[in-house]
């Protein structure tokens, strides 16, 4: 990440979330549930579709929400951390068209009874989506409330049959030089495409989710369509956008963040207000939409706020020296 900066957000406008909200609450009293069928249904439209509604259902247990205050679409839609668009908050949104999003296809290697590459609709067909309301914390110290649409990654990968080997998740992200401004004249350092990593049981941790929308809709592409990694208790850099590949293996993958500043981005990464980044505290986020006149600072919860479910995945660990 660039040294901390602070950015100048304008203050909340009229926003497509009050008609969103409407919406889910008619949902929710039709009881939109039990849909797999239909939704399988509904994914003929996903890949192609550019900016459709998508058939979900509620989350389906408390852990999955929250009823903190949704950060409006504009700011999740337009203030974004993806390299391959550029590195300013505001590149993504605009160099959006930059990515190629069909046609799609993800490979599934390595230590997995079944790899192949696929379609996005072979990967997506069999999947029910759920929306799940997360925290999103950056290690940059903001954060955002934000309301994606997918599924458990744990269901993907248990399709490709994981053998006893498969210790870890590697991911990687879309390369294409030729239309992504970050890839094509690389001023961030970062080695592309850009990677990212998780420990198994990481990875098939009910939090754990595959995105392919937000808000009801399809995933804008800034924020890594088609589909991108959810995992709310880390810091965002391990959300990796726009997966190209998934490999199961047996040693630890290395993570883009981790090869530029070892010191700095651990492999874990879990969102921890004790451990400070060396440049900065992390003891306090500024939740979005904020600015300089209303910070809207509070405090950065452990493992940001999802303790509950997650502590006992690193029981034995010292989360000072795995930070
Ligand atoms: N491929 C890729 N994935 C990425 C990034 C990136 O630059 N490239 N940035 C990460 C960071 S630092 C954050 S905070 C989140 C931001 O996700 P959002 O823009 O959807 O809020 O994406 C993560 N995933
Ligand atoms: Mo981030």
């Amino acid at each position: 990440m660039k040294p901390f900066k602070v950015p100048v957000v304008p203050a909340s406008t009229i926003t497509p979330e009050a008609i969103y909200q409407q919406r889910r609450t008619v949902l929710k009293a039709m009881g939109f549930t039990g849909l797999s069928a239909l939704l399988g249904q509904a994914f003929a439209n996903v890949a192609v579709a550019a900016d459709g509604p998508l058939l979900y259902r509620p989350a389906s247990a408390q852990a999955f929400t929250t009823s903190e205050a949704l950060t409006p679409f504009e700011h999740v839609s337009g203030y974004n951390n993806f390299y391959e668009l550029g590195m300013d908050k505001s590149d993504p949104s605009a160099n959006a068209a930059q990515l190629q999003t069909t046609p799609w296809s993800v490979a599934i290697e390595g230590e997995v009874g079944k790899p192949g590459v696929f379609t996005l609709e072979d990967i997506l067909k069999p999947h029910a989506l759920e929306e799940r309301i997360y925290r999103l914390r950056c290690v940059e110290a903001w954060s955002m409330v934000i309301p994606w649409i997918g599924f458990p990654l744990k269901d993907l990968l248990a399709r490709f049959e994981p053998t006893a080997k498969a210790k870890f998740v590697a991911f990687e992200s879309v390369f294409d030089p030729s239309h992504l401004i970050g890839q094509k004249n690389n001023t961030s350092g970062i080695h592309w495409p850009y990677v990212e990593g998780l420990r198994i049981d990481e990875a098939v941790h009910p939090l754990t989710i595959l995105a392919v929308g937000l808000y009801g809709k399809i995933l804008p592409n800034q924020n890594g369509a088609p589909l991108r990694l959810v995992v709310p208790w880390k810091y965002g850099f391990k959300s990796i956008k726009s997966i190209v590949k998934i490999r199961l293996q047996e040693t630890q993958p290395q993570t883009t963040w981790n090869l530029l500043a070892p010191r700095e981005y651990g492999f874990y990464a879990n969102v921890n207000p004790a451990v400070d980044h060396p440049r900065w505290s992390q003891q306090s986020e500024r939740r979005l939409p904020a600015s300089l006149l209303r910070p809207n600072r509070i405090p950065t919860q452990m493992f940001n706020g999802y303790q509950e479910q997650v502590a006992s995945l690193y029981n034995n660990m010292d989360l000072r020296v795995n930070f």
